[in-house]
């Protein structure tokens, strides 16, 4: 199998703590596509990484896809709960970490761009979808497991990108709950083998 990778992307960490949880990270090489390279958008329109190549030359993608892709090999226990209250559970908060995601990494560049009326309004809309899906997440806190569906391995992700990339806004403020879950996660092997980096 072929990963677009970047060390820097939270989505492709997701797959790759998937893969390590699965015990089977060993079985990828990276693809080598960057998002601008036309290669990459000529597997995937959407031209995003990550972007997985299977050995039959079958392209998935986006990580929710892999991820779940990811889980159907090996023999360790299923990330992606079957159909019924605890994969719905796993859905959303998938949906949620990875809403935190869509709401943080488009926004850095918007920040690094000249500010003006509609710039500023718009980085405040993310920001606070951020901050109310943390909110949420600090009310559900002691209910989380420690990465053992991909729902929690997303939440992971995104506190990681969040620490990774904007340091200042300080999402453990307020929030001890969470900011406990997120400590003990943070010890596990998957979540120290694939810091943020770039
Ligand atoms: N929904 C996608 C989001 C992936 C994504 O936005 N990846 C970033 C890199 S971290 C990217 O490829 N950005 C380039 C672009 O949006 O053109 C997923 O879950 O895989």
């Amino acid at each position: 199998m072929k990963l677009s990778y970047s060390g820097a992307s939270p989505y492709v960490r997701k797959a790759m703590i998937c893969a390590i949880l699965r015990g089977i990270d060993g079985q990828f090489t990276d693809l080598g596509l960057r998002t601008t390279n036309p290669a990459l958008a000529a597997l995937n329109p959407l031209a995003k990484i990550p972007t997985l190549v299977l050995d039959d030359g079958t392209v998935l993608y986006d990580s929710p896809v892999i991820c779940e892709y990811l889980d159907s090999l090996g023999t360790a226990p299923k990330l992606f709960p079957p159909p019924g209250p605890a994969r719905w559970k796993a859905l959303q908060l998938q949906a949620l970490g990875d809403g935190i995601l869509d709401a943080s990494q488009p926004r850095r560049r918007e920040i690094a761009l000249p500010q003006d009326e509609g710039r500023r309004e718009y980085i405040a809309t993310q920001r606070g979808k951020v901050e109310r899906a943390v909110e949420a997440l600090e009310a559900e806190a002691e209910q989380l497991g420690e990465l053992t569906t991909i729902g929690e391995i997303t939440i992971a992700c995104a506190l990681g990108y969040l620490d990774f990339r904007y340091p200042d806004e300080a999402w453990r403020e307020g929030h001890p709950k969470l900011a406990a879950w997120y400590a003990k996660v943070l010890a596990l092997p998957a979540m120290a083998k694939t810091m943020p980096v770039g």
